[in-house]
């Protein structure tokens, strides 16, 4: 039976040297899986946009791209997943912009990709569609094909009275509703889901929506990594000659926060935090180096480059108040790293600052938890994974204060406590295997059916 993943983006992004695995949960869930099972990937390109192209030797995966009008893909991409559901999913309802124009430009991308799915959709298919880009899709196919549909919604699932803010949300559940199963990180978006569709009018039973005389599951399905190839990253000798390098440039011990540049992620308000730490810890000072790697994203949206500049401001501030002759209090990359480098930081880390307002999982905290061999996570109440990363050092992302009082724990902690902690992540993190997380999936689907 052959796989159709469905998502916004292809899993790959052109470089000088050709193409490489994209930056982001998805591609790094996904790409394993379906170079594993064979298939076919079905990505957005905006018109204008450079067509990639896979050649079958150089993997087992087909490539096809929908083309979307420039305006389209601004009012789709740009507008309605990035100022509306984005926002809105995550709690930021401040910076959502509610526009007719921006539904409409995703009404019509969501049929484009109906139209493409179907064309090339054999009879023992099986649809995977992923994201909150194309919550339209499952209906549209329903429509069309009697094929398996799953759908995955990687984001938070927000309280049904944060999602009803939407004027267009009976019709995005609906749209899901297409699907034969909907999949989330955790219980608490599962159940905001249900409640929503109640909301709506939907009859629930357990964990089912009904809709007309079919009946919808909806399951709980936490994203993992992939921890064999982690595994041998860290036992990489250049990989653990960098951590060395790294470790040795820091000089100290060494702080380590890993994001994309975005609001939700917290990089503001950690910096603001650290800020704080080092005013209210003195006996810390020269004895601890923060270094934050921020990935470029959405740069071509205003609120991004207006925290950019946020981050920058407070990046100087904090150089400007504490660098010494001797010390420098933090280093900020604004830049993507291959996965190798990434580890690199990673082993030389002693402690992990992952504290995003919001998140649906956060693979950064189960990738550096997974990683470490001594260090210590502190991780944010209000991210997915702390779900499932009990033993992390949990933390309130908005409590600045908190955070500073979960630095100074984190770096007093005895390395026999920081390993007994590891241990216990690294059990739960075997358990969330993204290639479990893919075959329970698609397991769950096909005995559904
Ligand atoms: P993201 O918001 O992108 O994903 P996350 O889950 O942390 O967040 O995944 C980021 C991925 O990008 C990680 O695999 C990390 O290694 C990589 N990455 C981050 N910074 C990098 C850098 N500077 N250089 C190279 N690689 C970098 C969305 C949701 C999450 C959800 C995932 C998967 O927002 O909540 O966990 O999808 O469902």
């Amino acid at each position: 039976m052959g796989l159709v993943i469905v998502a916004n983006r292809a899993p790959f992004r052109l470089t000088p040297e050709g193409l490489a695995p994209a930056v982001g949960g998805l591609a790094s869930a996904l790409l394993p899986v379906l170079e594993a099972r064979g298939g076919v990937w079905v990505a957005a390109r905006e018109e204008g946009e450079k067509a990639l192209t896979l050649r079958p030797r150089e993997s087992a995966i087909r490539l096809v791209q929908v083309t979307l009008p420039q305006k389209e893909w601004q009012g789709f991409y740009g507008g309605f997943a990035n100022r509306i559901l984005w926002p809105l999913c995550h709690y930021f309802l401040e910076k959502v912009e509610l526009k007719r124009d921006y539904f409409q430009d995703y009404v019509r991308a969501n049929q484009r990709f109906a139209s493409k799915v179907t064309e090339l959709l054999q009879p023992e298919d099986v649809v995977f569609i992923q994201d909150y880009h194309l919550m339209l899709l499952p209906k549209l196919l329903r429509e069309r094909v009697p094929n398996p549909i799953g759908f995955f919604f990687h984001i938070p699932w927000p309280s049904s009275g944060v999602f009803r803010v939407l004027p267009w949300g009976k019709a995005l559940v609906e749209g899901l509703l297409g699907a034969d199963l909907i999949g989330f990180h955790t219980s608490e978006y599962a159940e905001n889901f249900l409640r929503t569709a109640a909301h709506y009018g939907f009859p629930i039973e357990g964990n089912r929506v009904r809709w007309g005389d079919r009946w919808i599951r909806v399951e709980v399905h936490p994203l993992g990594i992939d921890t064999a190839r982690f595994r041998e990253l860290v036992r990489d000798k250049r990989v653990q000659e960098h951590a060395q390098a790294l470790k040795h440039l820091a000089g100290k011990r060494l702080i380590l926060g890993v994001d994309r540049l975005d609001y939700t992620k917290g990089i503001l308000e950690r910096l603001l935090a650290y800020e704080r730490f080092l005013r209210t810890h003195p006996h810390w000072r020269g004895k601890v180096t923060l270094f934050q790697i921020a990935t470029p994203t959405r740069t071509s949206v205003a609120e991004y480059r207006e925290l950019k500049r946020q981050v920058d401001e407070v990046v100087g501030r904090i150089m400007g108040s504490f660098l010494r002759e001797d010390w420098i209090p933090l280093r900020y990359f604004y830049q993507a790293f291959p996965p190798e480098e990434l580890v690199a930081f990673y082993l030389a880390a002693d402690v992990a600052l992952i504290t995003p307002l919001r998140d649906g999982m956060n693979l950064v905290a189960l990738e550096y938890a997974y990683t470490s061999e001594e260090g210590i996570l502190i991780l944010s109440n209000l991210a997915g994974a702390a779900e499932y990363l009990r033993e992390a050092l949990l933390v309130n992302p908005y409590d600045l204060e908190g955070i500073g009082a979960a630095l100074d724990q984190a770096l007093r902690t005895p390395k026999g406590a920081r390993q007994e902690r590891l241990q216990a992540l690294w059990d739960r993190i075997d358990g969330l295997d993204v290639k479990r997380w893919a075959e329970g999936f698609l397991h769950s689907l096909a005995e559904g059916r």
